[in-house]
Formats: structure tokens, sequence, C-alpha cells
């Protein structure tokens, strides 16, 4: 391969889960979970927090007014940004709530200057640098957004970029706003944008429209921008913007620099799936959960010789762990691997058995560790471990407040840990949950977790006693 490229090091990481993150369809986040987010954002190292636009609602302004007496006390140090339209009103609240920065964004293209400003370019220049310099004049550090900046007239955006340099904004963040961009164009903007305006600092900001948003923001990073707008689990408007966990895992790959703490990135993806009711496909990369589980019997014999065979990085690196799955893909070396970490010695034949019992069972989906032990105690005639002690099942009920809109409650549900099926149902309840644990006191956390889902009125639980 080519050797590797060198990066500036000064790129940093602006984290907009909650801004752009609760555009998401379905996504509200409570203030005190707003407020818990913001943390662990802090806590991982990212430079900046976009924690809303405030002028939205009261809940999003309380939120952010929390946020920001936490970075007065210290406990929060990333710069908190404020997100606003050009307009006087979401300025000074902005400014009210004493934000780090404002960031105020305007769309430049000329579709978003007739259908949604209906104004002229000149026009919009002239309400661009009054807001900006309005903004200014409140003693705020303001970013200016050119939003659809690529599907504008170039002159146009170069325009636009002098004019809210000269009213006063430090930075100016080039919104992809409906994902149009690839990387090599990409790296081709900043590179002339930054060479153009040396006292300016740019902010990538990409949606994912075309897939492309992670390779958009690494082009971007290439070619001068020094900020990198993210969401956890790329969040946002439509299908998102560029997932944190993965941004952060390629820079750290293509170009050695961490961005954030990459071992706690796992944990901050899941409080967000958990608050914003959005689980992750397991194939999603870096904190999915297959994202470093192999399968086919050559690449479980190759990573159990050596991981790097199939692995960028040790998912030790992300925090995680690496596994491999068992069905009829499997090969010789990943049973006996299992069956070694399960304290079973097979001979090679038995093994050899084992095999072909799983190869012909095609339809499996996985091979638990009480099934494997269950094959070999057939192949082998032996007694191999006394059975785990087996699990209580129950069912629970569960009633919704009459407003709330059922599938909501139910999203949130399916990721409480041990939770095995939900179901909507008609009747007196409204969902029916089936639930697996191992003792009673983790079936009562359980049934505590499914009764603190926002929207759940009541619930019954029944436990089964026998299944045929
Ligand atoms: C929006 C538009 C925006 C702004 C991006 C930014 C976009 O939803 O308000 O402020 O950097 O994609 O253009 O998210
Ligand atoms: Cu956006």
């Amino acid at each position: 391969m080519l050797p590797k490229k060198k990066l500036h090091m000064k790129v940093g990481i602006l984290d907009s889960t909650l801004r752009e993150g609760e555009q998401t369809p379905g996504v509200v986040f409570t203030t005190d979970q707003r407020v818990e987010i913001a943390k662990a954002l802090s806590d991982i190292g990212v430079q900046m927090i976009e924690a809303g636009h405030p002028a939205v609602s009261p809940d999003i302004y309380e939120g952010i007014r929390r946020i920001i007496k936490l970075k007065r006390e210290g406990v929060i140090k990333s710069e908190i940004v404020a997100h606003s339209r050009a307009v006087k009103r979401d300025i000074e609240v902005g400014a009210e709530i004493e934000a780090d920065r404002i960031a105020i964004f305007y769309g430049i293209s000329d579709t978003h200057l007739k259908a949604k400003h209906h104004t002229t370019r000149d026009e919009a220049l002239r309400s661009i640098a009054e807001t900006v310099s309005y903004a200014k004049s409140h003693g705020v550090k303001v970013r200016f957004t050119a939003e659809d900046a690529t599907r504008a007239d170039y002159q146009y955006l170069l325009e636009v970029i002098k004019t809210v340099r000269d009213a006063g904004a430090d930075r100016v963040s080039i919104a992809d706003t409906v994902g149009v961009l690839y990387p090599s164009r990409t790296r081709e903007l900043f590179k002339d944008l930054t060479s153009r305006f040396p006292d300016i600092e740019f902010d990538i900001h990409a949606h994912n429209d075309l897939g492309m948003a992670v390779a958009n923001v690494l082009a971007a990073a290439e070619g001068g921008a020094t900020i990198i707008h993210t969401t956890l689990n790329g969040l946002g408007e439509r299908v998102g913007i560029a997932p944190l966990q993965v941004v952060a895992a390629a820079l750290k790959y293509h170009f050695g620099i961490e961005v954030v703490d990459l071992k706690k990135l796992s944990e901050v993806a899941s409080l967000v799936e958990k608050y914003s009711g959005i689980a992750l496909p397991p194939n999603f990369p870096i904190t999915g959960d297959y994202a470093f589980v192999h399968k086919a019997g050559v690449h479980v014999a190759g990573v159990l010789n050596d991981p790097k065979t199939y692995e960028f990085l040790p998912p030790e690196t992300f925090g995680r762990s690496r596994d491999y799955v068992i069905d009829k893909y499997t090969g010789k070396h990943a049973v006996k691997d299992r069956f070694d970490r399960l304290g079973v010695k097979l001979t090679d034949s038995e093994i050899d058995q084992v095999l072909a019992k799983i190869k012909s069972n095609p339809n499996v989906r996985f091979y638990r560790d009480v099934d494997l032990l269950e094959l070999a105690e057939s192949v082998t005639g032996r007694i191999l471990k006394p059975r785990p002690p087996e699990n209580i099942m129950a069912l629970i009920s569960v009633k919704c407040d009459s407003n709330v809109y059922t599938t909501s409650v139910t999203r949130r549900i399916v990721l409480i840990e041990g939770v095995r099926e939900v179901m909507e149902i008609s009747g007196d309840y409204d969902i029916l949950v089936k639930v697996e644990a191992k003792d009673s006191t983790e079936l009562n956390q359980i049934i505590e977790s499914i009764r603190a889902v926002k929207g759940v009125k009541s619930t019954l639980t029944s436990l089964i006693l026998k299944k045929m």
C-alpha cells in the first residue's frame, strides 16, 4: 500500500447529537438526558458540543442552560455552541443563555434563497452581515453556517464567506446539507477555501444521503477543515450525518490521531442508543454488535492465529472484544477453540464429528455454548458439564398512557437488557413483553426498567412455568 499521509493535527470534533441528532424522526431528549449526553461528550474529549437550538422550545432552552452552567462550574470542558436562525430573536436567546458560540445558519443555494428565505442573493448578503454583526455585538463567538453550501453558486459562497468574515465570524461551517459531495471534490473544495481565507477556520458538516459522509469529512480534514461535525450513531435529519464512532476510528487508523477517548466511544454510543430509541443495526461499524465478530471458518482460523488478518484495529482500541459465531460456515479451529474455552477436551475425531453435525443442520443461525455441549455429548456419550441453571422467563403486559404513541414505547422497551420479544397487542393491555432473567432480582430490575419508560402506565407480570 502507499505510505500513509500526515494530517494537520488541529482537527477536532463538534458533536451535534443534541442538535442535529434530535432532528432524527422520532427522537426527543429529555432535559436530564440532554445534560447527561453533554457530560459524556465532554468526558470523552469532544472539542465542541452543539447543545441545541435554544429558541426552538423551552425544554431545549432549559437543557442548554444547565449544560452551560456545568461548563461554568468546570464539569463540562467542551465549547458550547447554540444553533440559531439568522433572526435577531434567536441570536438574543443564544446570547442570553451565554453560549460560548452562536452558530447562525442561512441557506445560500438559489433554491434555499428562493423557496425558504424568499429573497435575492444581494438581500441575503445584507441580512447575513447584519445578523452576524448583531451576534458579535453581544460579545459572543460566531460561526456562520452556509447551509446547502455544496449546491450553491461557488462565487456566491465566496462572497458569503467574505461577508461573514468582515462582520466578525471566525468560523464557517460548510454544510453539505443534502449529502451530495464525494471525497475528491470535498478535498478540493476545502483546499481552495482554506487557501483563500487563511483567517477563517472551516467546519465540515456532511450529511450521509449518498453514504459518503465519513469519507467526505476525512477529505475535508485533508483539505484543511479543522472541525468535523458528527453525531453519535450517525443520527440526524433523514439518514443523518457522519457518526462520531466511525470518524474517530478512521482518524485513528489513517492518521494516528485520537480526537476522543476511543475506549469510551461504545459506552456513549449505547447511551445515545437508549435515549434516542434508535437501535443500532448489529452491522454498524465500530460499536455495532457484530463489528468485531467473525464467522467463516477461514476468517476465524486466521483471526485465531493473528487477529490482524481480519481486523483493521484490535477491538480493545475501542473498549470492545472479539468474538466469533458458530454455524455451518464454521471450521475446525473455531470449534476446537470454543471447546477449549469451555474447558472441554475433545479428540480430533470427536471435533470432526461435532463439525459434521453442525454442517448437517444448515438452518441453525447460531450455536450457543449449551447447544455445542449437547452436540458433543451426543458424539462422545459423556456428560460434559452440568446444565446451566434455567433462566426465569416471564411475560409482562404493559399499559401505555392514552396520549402516547405505543410504538415509541415499544422502541424503548426493545432496548432494555433481558427483553427477548416485544409485541403490540389489542385488548386491556397495549404491549406484551417476553423477558428472560437469571434470577428474581434481575427480573425485578427488568420490570423496573420497563416501568421507567416514558409513557408506561402500568404493568402486569406473569411467570412462565412450563413450555411445551
Ligand atoms: C439545519 C441545517 C444544518 C446546519 C449545519 C450546520 C445543515 O438542520 O438547521 O449548522 O453546520 O445540514 O445544513 O444541519
Ligand atoms: Cu445538518
